[in-house]
């Protein structure tokens, strides 16, 4: 059959060339089978939605898939909306974390045929050669679809994959992958980089995260996971790769494991990966730092032991500091990102969070806690009347640096005006810490990236920020 993935863009304008890895691992699984999958790639290629709908409609298959989170909803529901119109016969379906929390929106607001829920190769393929076959594709297991009476059904729940070393890697020719391969990087560096995705699921329950994979980790073979390592460099001269696996560092004797082997096959490759503080310690990171591990995302979040007890983190402000010392002590950086407007938060835990930065000698981004669809707070809120309409939310989602619901009982202005001074304080102190090598580190960032007009801009915002409060 002829498929057509069409992987929507970040959105407002702003860029993220992270490799659709959902998308091109379902695009390998439907290869594998003998169908004919096209991507239209929309981040990749800087496609607009006219762009899109033409390339889909130019390509007449007889699948389309929709993949991207939640926040490139409202791209999936114009071009299926549109496509649909055109392309009558044809079988429409999404994925991934939007389409799998909230199907019932997706199947009506985009006239989908199916959605496919949680994790996809194996539903894909049987959905798809159901429709080959002209076998009632509803009977396939992990999706969601509307019966002729209007209602919303699920079929049987779909199985877990008990083996990921199985599958095949991701079709990265099929999408602009040196497109991504250039982009900047995590770390704001131009170095040829491509992600491995190595693990799939995490076990602990912080309640603004929704786990598509739910709380059992699966992992690959270390030998899997350093063989495509291996594989990326030799097809794409990779220099720079990373695991953004839900948590990488789960599991002691696999991160153990998979070092030995990447230090001793790929030799002189870097690396990144996500982190959690308490699943760190100094004789493997070490070990990570030998094999060429130069950054950690460590979700930090909070500096407030009672915003983290909130979240369900399962941590403390000390062991986060603890684990950012063992970090940059091994020779690897370790990056922070932190989230304001948790149920209960006020003025004194956000200086909390601007005081744990100073001690850890840490910046980061600062996000607004969003209750995201399928997570435990996105629960709370409705339960308590603060999303009056999901779908109306979901259509304003982007990358949670604007307040969309405010969760703290304090008023949206101060929320926001705290959020403005914490984030100026923090990166302000952390420059002048050590003003001598930080900023001309950060001019020639902002130079290479933003341009020269927009430094004096960004200065004049990080100061009045952290005046404000
Ligand atoms: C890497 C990553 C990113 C990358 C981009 C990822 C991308 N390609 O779109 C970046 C860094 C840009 C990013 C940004 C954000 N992210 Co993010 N991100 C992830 C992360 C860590 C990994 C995604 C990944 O590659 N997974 C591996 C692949 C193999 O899995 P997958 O994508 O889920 O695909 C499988 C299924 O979903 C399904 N599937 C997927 N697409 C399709 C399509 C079809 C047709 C079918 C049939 C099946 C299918 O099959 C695939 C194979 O099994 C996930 C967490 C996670 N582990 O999933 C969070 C996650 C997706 N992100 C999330 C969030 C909230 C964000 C941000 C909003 C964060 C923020 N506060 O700013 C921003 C959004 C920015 C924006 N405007 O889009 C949430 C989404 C929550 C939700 N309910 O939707 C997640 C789940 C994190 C979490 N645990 O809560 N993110
Ligand atoms: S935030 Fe990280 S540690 Fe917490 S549940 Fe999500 S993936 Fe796991």
């Amino acid at each position: 059959m002829k498929v057509a993935l069409i992987y929507p863009p970040y959105g407002r304008g702003r860029r993220s060339r992270y490799f659709p890895f959902g998308l091109a691992y379902v695009a390998s699984a439907l290869v594998q089978d003998g169908h004919e999958v096209r991507a239209i790639d929309m981040e990749g290629e800087d496609l607009d939605v006219d762009q899109a709908v033409r390339r889909t409609l130019s390509e007449s298959p007889d699948v389309i898939g929709f993949g991207g989170m939640i926040t490139r909803y409202r791209y999936v529901r114009e071009i299926a909306n549109r496509v649909r119109e055109e392309l009558p016969g044809a079988f429409l379906m999404a994925g991934n974390s939007g389409a799998t929390t909230l199907p019932e929106m997706y199947l009506r607001a985009c006239r989908l045929d199916a959605v496919v829920l949680g994790e996809g190769e194996t539903t894909a393929r049987s959905l798809v050669s159901a429709l080959q076959n002209g076998d009632d594709w509803r009977g396939t297991s992990g999706i969601a679809y509307l019966r002729k009476s209007g209602e919303m059904a699920l079929s049987e729940p779909r199985e877990l994959l008990p083996d990921l070393d199985a599958l095949p890697f991701p079709a990265w020719d099929l999408f602009p992958v040196e497109k991504y391969v250039r982009s900047v990087d995590h770390r704001q560096k131009y170095t040829r980089h491509l992600e491995v995705v190595a693990s799939r699921g995490c076990p602990y329950g912080c309640v603004y995260c929704f786990r598509i994979y739910g709380r059992t980790i699966r992992r690959r073979s270390p030998e899997s996971v350093v063989a495509e390592v291996e594989e990326i460099v030799r097809r794409y001269d990779i220099r720079y790769t990373g695991f953004p696996d839900d948590l990488f560092t789960s599991d002691r004797d696999f991160v153990m494991r998979t070092c030995r082997l990447l230090r001793e096959r790929v030799p002189g490759i870097r690396w990144s990966c996500m982190g959690r503080v308490n699943t760190v310690d100094p004789e493997m990171l070490s070990v990570m730092r030998e094999s060429g591990c130069d950054w950690i995302s460590f979700g930090i979040e909070s500096g407030s032991d009672e915003m983290l007890r909130r979240m369900k983190r399962g941590v403390d402000s000390t062991q986060c500091l603890e684990a950012v010392r063992m970090t940059r002590e091994a020779g690897i950086h370790p990056d922070g990102s932190f989230m304001i407007g948790m149920f209960g938060e006020t003025g004194d835990t956000v200086a909390e969070t601007v005081d744990f930065c100073r001690r850890a000698d840490m910046t980061g981004p600062i996000l607004f806690v969003t209750p995201y669809p399928g997570t435990e707070i996105f629960g709370e809120a409705l339960r308590r009347g603060l999303i009056p309409d999901v779908e109306k939310l979901v259509e304003s989602m982007d990358a949670a640096d604007r307040l969309l619901v405010n969760l703290s009982e304090l008023p949206d202005e101060d929320l926001i005006a705290l959020k403005e001074w914490a984030q100026g304080r923090i990166g302000l102190e952390y420059l002048l810490r050590r003003p001598f090598s930080r900023i001309p580190a950060l001019l020639i960032r902002h130079l290479y990236l933003r341009g020269l007009g927009k430094i004096v801009e960004d200065f004049r915002e990080a100061i009045r920020g952290s005046r404000a409060r």
